[in-house]
């Protein structure tokens, strides 16, 4: 029907991942006992001995994945993305190559294991983030995002490390994580460091990233492997901020997902308070799709092991609006260049359905408008998508004039679905 901006082809499986377009990233592990940010450990430069308290009362008594998958699929997402290890070290699973994990703190199980069900319960893609930075391995070396790289300690204790065998931890432990818990679908590395004038960087010949690929798709063929071990894969990642326009590699538009918190922090911050409105994140998900990308939002899990309720209102609120709204995300990427969005909207567009998707970020007063020549000789009827209430129209010369009613209907954002001969 209309030549579409398209994404390059991909090595790995991104059929499902453009047409699914949400996910629920989680950040979980013993930072969340500190309450105050994942990166705790490096704002604060804490030592190991005393940041093992964590470890030591990590005890997550309340922790039922079931209770987080349903909150997430009753919030319209379709994959999630969980920390199988953040940079501090500690590991979500029973892994064979540290004692840093969770069947050794007082809770004493893996916690991993049950979370990949209950997602998959709910018909939930499996994703696992996986740190390459390491503030715990007894090999990894100081770098410029070290916790301790001040602490003259410390950098006694790491100057004779060898970088390799921690390399040789990190292959490991994919291979791990890839080969016990059934097919996973994205594997979400983070992250290489440049070079800096104290230290060297950590990038793709530091992981081995080349080979590392292969091996990882060797493992797993169809996976999704983001672009953060220093070599493009198959999807790009812009972090906390909203690209203006579909992302591009050498000029030609790509896979991309943005990832975004709720509040300032990725893992549980008791005392932020900058956290994002349902207005707000409703619209970043529609902004995202009508650039053709996937929004992956973040929820980090208390230690007690529950969404707090800030999380869940949020999730709530989202999934109010994708009830009767998903139509017009999953399925949909960016409009034809030959629709224009009318004053403070988005649009989204399925091409199997052949339907354009208006959805209004401010709601005018009388008159609703869409100037174009494609849109007055295409359209052939128009709905409110929350309650299929026909919106009529008129078309005078190149405009059709909605005729929307004076209330704005009591959802977060309207959205007219236009049905195109
Ligand atoms: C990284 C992590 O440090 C953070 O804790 C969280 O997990 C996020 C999803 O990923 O954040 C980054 C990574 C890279 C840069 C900035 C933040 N960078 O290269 O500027």
């Amino acid at each position: 029907m209309y030549n579409i901006t398209q994404a390059q082809p991909t090595p790995g499986n991104t059929k499902w991942f453009q047409n699914d377009r949400f996910g629920l990233f989680i950040h979980w592990g013993t930072y969340a006992l500190a309450a105050r940010h994942e990166w705790v450990k490096n704002i604060e430069a804490i030592p190991d001995d005393i940041y093992d308290k964590y470890f030591k009362h990590f005890d997550p008594d309340l922790y039922n994945p079931d209770l987080w998958a349903k909150a997430a699929s009753d919030a319209g997402m379709k994959y999630f993305v969980i920390t199988t290890k953040h940079h501090e070290g500690f590991c979500l699973w029973n892994t064979d190559l540290t004692d840093y994990k969770a069947t050794n703190t007082p809770y004493g199980k893996d916690v991993l294991t049950p979370m990949v069900n209950a997602f998959r319960e709910q018909n939930m893609k499996v994703g696992f983030y996986h740190s390459l930075l390491d503030w715990h391995h007894p090999e990894y070396t100081l770098d410029e995002c070290h916790a301790l790289k001040n602490n003259p300690e410390y950098q006694e204790k790491a100057k004779n490390r060898d970088l390799n065998k921690y390399v040789d931890y990190l292959w490991g432990q994919t291979q791990e994580l890839l080969t016990r818990f059934g097919k996973i679908d994205i594997l979400w590395y983070d992250f290489s460091i440049g070079k800096s004038d104290r230290f060297a960087g950590k990038g793709k010949n530091e992981w081995r990233s080349e080979e590392l690929i292969k091996f990882i798709r060797g493992l797993q063929p169809e996976i999704i492997i983001n672009d953060r071990l220093e070599i493009d894969q198959d999807v790009k990642t812009p972090e906390q901020y909203q690209p203006r326009e579909w992302v591009k590699v050498d000029g030609k538009p790509v896979v991309w997902e943005a990832c975004q918190t709720f509040s300032g922090s990725w893992g549980y911050h008791r005392d932020e308070q900058t956290w994002k409105s349902v207005d707000m994140l409703v619209q970043m998900l529609i902004d995202t799709v009508s650039k053709g990308g996937n929004l992956l939002l973040n929820v980090g899990p208390t230690g007690r092991g529950e969404f707090d309720e800030r999380a869940l209102n949020c999730l709530s609120g989202m999934g109010k609006w994708m009830k009767n709204h998903g139509r017009s995300i999953y399925g949909c990427t960016q409009a034809p260049d030959v629709f224009k969005a009318p004053q403070d909207c988005r649009l989204t567009y399925n091409p199997d359905k052949n339907r354009l998707y208006i959805h209004m970020f401010s709601y005018p007063f009388g008159g609703f408008f869409m100037d174009g020549k494609e849109i007055c000789d295409r359209i052939e009827y128009a709905q409110f998508l929350n309650d299929a209430s026909e919106i009529r129209y008129s078309i005078n010369g190149e405009t059709v004039s909605f005729n929307i009613p004076v209330i704005k209907p009591n959802v977060t954002v309207p959205v007219i679905e236009v049905y195109l001969k």
